[in-house]
């Protein structure tokens, strides 16, 4: 299970990038919940660069600016079942660190309802413990639905900014999600979602609702959307045909025979 990228640290000689002047992206890990802890070392470092002054000279410029990045992560409403993310959680909270935690919640973990593994069936209900109340410090919480795009972008703004400047973590609880193909290409959510569950998912999927955002809010116009399609249905088209003529010759290259790397 090693498809995971992450964006490059070094250049071509073995020499830190600025940091600063890019997104950049830890490699994910297969086992559920499996980036929190590491998440949460991402977020402590920037508390680290904006608290310890020894950290503050020229050797460090390249990755951090006074602390001001956030660490984004990201997680499946079942996922959030994992003690790591409980144990990240908590820690996030005690530390008091610049992590933006984003939970995309379609109700289901592959093929299981989320009422078989979430307390209340809700993950912002579960932490609002977590929450921060008067003087005591913890997170800040929002919800808000997944295919909604004015209010993500307004909760996102507010929650990132505050986070990055007061060094709070955050949790964005994103509930509405769809499966546009039930867990991956290979299940059939049919089998285990209703009619009008299926329905529903048809006339909120995320991907048709963004197309719809971008054109009522003149970002972007028909025509430009329909050839973005078409380019990326051709881009994909190629790859695939590549990766396939790629492996035959793999097949006739292996010592294995023709059944040996399939
Ligand atoms: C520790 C562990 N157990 C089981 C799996 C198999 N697995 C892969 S994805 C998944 C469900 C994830 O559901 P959720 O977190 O809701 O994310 P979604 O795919 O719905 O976005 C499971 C059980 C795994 N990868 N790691
Ligand atoms: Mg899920």
């Amino acid at each position: 299970m090693n498809g995971h990228f992450a964006t490059k640290l070094l250049d071509e000689k073995g020499d830190w990038l600025n940091l600063t002047q890019l997104k950049n992206s830890s490699a994910d890990i297969s086992p559920t919940a499996g980036q929190m802890p590491r998440l949460l070392g991402l977020a402590y470092a920037s508390k680290l660069y904006r608290n310890n002054n020894d950290l503050n000279n020229v050797d460090f410029s390249k990755f951090s600016i006074n602390g001001n990045e956030v660490a984004f992560g990201t997680i499946g409403d079942a996922s959030t079942s994992e003690g790591l993310f409980w144990e990240t959680m908590n820690a996030a909270g005690v530390l008091q660190v610049p992590l933006a935690m984003s939970v995309w919640d379609d109700g289901y973990g592959i093929s299981v309802s989320k009422k078989y593994q979430t307390i209340k069936q809700s993950i912002s209900e579960a932490l609002s413990g977590f929450a921060t109340t008067g003087d005591k410090e913890g997170f800040l919480i929002y919800t808000a639905k997944g295919w909604d795009y004015p209010t993500l972008c307004s909760v996102y703004k507010e929650g990132i900014n505050f986070c990055r400047k007061n060094h709070m973590p955050v949790l964005f609880h994103i509930t509405d999600v769809t499966q546009p193909q039930g867990h991956s290409t290979s299940g059939s959510h049919e089998r285990y979602k209703s009619k009008e569950r299926l329905d529903w998912e048809n006339d909120h999927d995320c991907i048709a609702k963004m197309r719809e955002f971008i054109l009522e809010n003149g970002i972007s116009t028909e025509d430009v959307l329909q050839q973005i399609e078409k380019e990326a249905k051709q881009h994909v088209n190629e790859s695939k045909k590549r990766a396939w003529d790629d492996l035959h010759i793999d097949k006739q290259r292996s010592n294995f025979g023709s059944g040996g790397i399939e």
